[in-house]
């Protein structure tokens, strides 16, 4: 039995490590996902962080699967031979059919066997596949639709693949095949309807109405029951991928998503309740120093810093010990991604600092991939400027050294007006002039291709945001993601993340959305909104989220503009807060880290592995030991040194000028007295009793 032998609790209180009960020894898991070593959105981070827990529990039974691509393979991927006969077989019936199988191990933590299968070698069969879905499932698939064509591809191999692997086995062991998003789930479809004996769930991360609706002009929330979804899915001609994802859905023995609130909106538009809900978790990275998240912030804040000193120099005029750092970063869809409510409200935020004479100044970043054709030259002459002025600082510093050490040495204390000559002063003045600009710090650090009719650009020159000297809001739209390569900002971006102070993602459509997740997990707080999985999944995990850094913003009962001030509000108080009280609120965001690690979230893809066997198979595995509604939720407690009312909370923590050190905060013990208060435990099922560990 390879399964762990009991559950572990964290010190925030989470019983992590829920034991998988199932004979794991006697089964073959498989997860099937496009995104398999072939990194395209947040389906590839979610495959990719849960592999280590998957193979603690699963060991050498657990396989991955998805399509074959040689530079993914070549550089991400190490052949070797697969560990059983029967899976060794079943590629080479395809191999010897003319179709190219890849086995390997992933090499990401937890080194999961990997299963590629090559879609060009195998692109010969596409027009009699195609007529085999349309004889099943009466699904056509028009020629100019690559995707919806390559994912049948890819359906049709790991069908046949899984008909010669149960062929020989015959239920020993048993196979669960667990297929991620619409692209894999042609493939369970297929499995179904030639009645291959497997347990099977599909998940799915966003539905494709979903997606297509939210990124139209629909108010999407307010009509998920009014939708005509046949005739908008043809109106968008998506019909035939929206009847893929359907069949799928329909087909699976467990259905699942990664949010509540997705969970409803599949309901409408895929007619079909989720069986469980699966949250999105991350692998969870401990440091042995308790703070040094804390000096990591420090340490990379200080190399955007230096980033901002090039970029606005000549308009140096803020202090960079009283700035904050903003950011959103993701997939550019402007206004899923709430780019467009964000940008209004540092508007409104920017009049705010202004009216309130605050010497806070905040520059917020736009990491968001857009079409350039390379870095401006004004963004790469402020680095050049930034350097040179660093140089001449540094030749002068060494002059004065020198001259310092050898007066000391005479035993004089020298005249420092006239330790430096004439010379240095006109390094010096030669050096400040070229910071001279005639022109105000750009907002874009790239030529943009589309510069006249970009949504961020074109919304920037609406509201006037162009790093004038009185804003005290600057931008930086940075339209590539993060590379530590970087000639402007070589940072890569969990150092970028650490950096800064603040993860603002105000989601319109956002299943779940890992940004927050991976702020929360850096101890840095975040924005989301209650439209986004995550959001819920906090509002319902954490009595006072705000309190811990996580700022939900009410996108679903209020008008835009009411929601649109209260993230201008967030922002604001947050602008408002002192150092010490930035670095109390990192300590408690940092602590929710344990909610999001797979360790505790795994637990439900355990439940819908269990619950898929026992409907496939229900002679051999029941689900009595089971309750699936006992899932009852883990709740942190507001942070103890918290008063109970709301008004008072903005200096609930000990207030302080900045430097002050506070005498009366301990947060280790603030965390002790909250791990005492948590009441009700997280239980998964009816395990055998004593077995948990309480907190
Ligand atoms: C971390 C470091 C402190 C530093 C602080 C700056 O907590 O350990 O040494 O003073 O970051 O915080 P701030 O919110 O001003 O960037
Ligand atoms: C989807 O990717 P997206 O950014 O297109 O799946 C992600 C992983 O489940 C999820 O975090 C995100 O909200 C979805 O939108």
């Amino acid at each position: 039995r390879l399964s762990r032998s009991l559950s572990i609790t964290s010190l925030s209180g989470l019983p992590l490590l829920e034991e998988e009960s199932l004979p794991v020894e006697d089964l073959l898991l498989f997860e099937v996902a496009w995104e398999v070593t072939n990194k395209v959105g947040g389906i590839y981070t979610v495959i990719q962080t849960k592999a280590k827990i998957t193979v603690d529990e699963w060991g050498e039974n657990y396989f991955m699967m998805g399509p074959y691509y040689e530079h993914n393979f070549r550089t991400q991927v190490e052949k070797c031979e697969p560990p059983s006969q029967a899976i060794k077989a079943a590629m080479d019936s395809l191999i010897n059919n003319g179709c190219q199988v890849h086995f390997g191990r992933w090499l990401i933590e937890g080194s999961p066997y990997v299963i590629l299968f090559d879609i060009g070698s195998a692109a010969w069969n596409l027009d009699r596949w195609k007529g085999d879905l349309w004889d099943s499932c009466s699904i056509g698939l028009p020629y100019h639709d690559r995707e919806a064509n390559d994912s049948l591809i890819f359906g049709s191999l790991v069908a046949w693949f899984f008909k010669e692997l149960t062929d020989q086995l015959q239920d020993k062991p048993n196979v669960i095949a667990h297929f991620h998003e619409w692209q894999a789930g042609t493939g369970l479809v297929l499995c179904r309807s030639r009645q291959i004996p497997l347990a099977t769930i599909f998940t799915t991360h966003a539905t494709l109405l979903g997606r297509y609706l939210c990124a139209g002009s629909a108010d999407f929330y307010n009509n998920l029951d009014k939708f005509n979804i046949d005739q908008e899915a043809g109106e968008r001609q998506i019909y035939h991928r929206y009847c893929l994802e359907r069949a799928a859905v329909h087909c699976a023995h467990v259905f699942t998503t990664v949010s509540q609130i997705t969970a409803v909106e599949a309901n409408h538009m895929l007619h079909r309740q989720p069986d469980v809900v699966t949250p999105n978790g991350l692998n969870i990275r401990k440091f042995s120093a308790m703070h040094e998240f804390q000096n990591l912030h420090s340490m990379n804040k200080s190399k955007i810093q230096e980033f901002v000193r090039g970029h606005f120099y000549g308009h140096l005029d803020f202090n960079l010990e009283k700035t904050l750092f903003f950011f959103i970063a993701g997939r550019y869809e402007f206004s899923n991604k709430g780019a467009d409510l964000f940008l209004e409200s540092l508007s409104r935020l920017n009049y705010l600092l202004r009216v309130h004479k605050n010497d806070v100044t905040v520059v917020v970043f736009f990491i968001m991939p857009a079409k350039t054709n390379n870095f401006n030259v004004e963004s790469l002459k402020g680095q050049a400027v930034r350097k040179q002025m660093w140089d001449t600082a540094q030749s002068v510093k060494e002059k004065f050294g020198k001259k310092l050490y050898e007066s000391l040495l005479r035993g004089e204390i020298p005249d420092m007006s006239k330790i430096l000559d004439r010379d240095d002063f006109t390094i010096m003045k030669r050096a400040i002039y070229a910071t001279q600009r005639h022109s105000l710090p750009p907002v874009t650090t790239h030529n943009m291709l589309d510069d006249s009719t970009d949504p961020i650009l074109s919304n920037i020159r609406r509201i006037s945001l162009f790093n004038g000297r009185n804003d005290r809001v600057k931008i930086v739209f940075h339209p590539e993601f993060l590379s530590s390569t970087s000639p402007l900002l070589p940072m890569d971006y969990e150092e970028f993340v650490r950096g800064c102070h603040l993860g603002v993602f105000p989601s319109y459509y956002e299943p779940w959305g890992y940004t927050p997740g991976e702020c929360t997990v850096m101890g840095i707080p975040s924005v989301t909104t209650n439209l986004s999985g995550f959001g819920c999944f906090m509002e319902e995990h954490v009595s006072d989220p705000s309190e811990y850094g996580i700022y939900i913003v009410d996108r679903r009962f209020r008008s835009a503009d009411e929601s649109c001030n209260q993230l201008t509000q967030f922002m604001f108080s947050f602008c408002q807060k002192s150092r010490r009280q930035r670095i109390i609120q990192r300590n408690r965001t940092e602590r929710l880290s344990d909610l999001l690690d797979w360790r505790y979230l795994g637990r439900f893809y355990i439940q819908a592995r269990h619950l898929a066997l026992s409907r496939a198979f229900p002679a051999k595995f029941k689900m009595d030991h089971l309750n699936l509604q006992s899932t009852q939720g883990f709740r942190y407690p507001r942070p103890s040194s918290v008063p109970p009312s709301p008004s008072a909370s903005l200096h609930s923590t000990p207030h302080h000028s900045d430097e002050e050190d506070d005498d009366t905060y301990d947060e280790d013990e603030e965390a002790e007295r909250d791990r005492q208060n948590i009441k009700a435990p997280f239980t998964l099922g009816a395990e055998p009793e004593g077995k948990r560990k309480q907190p």
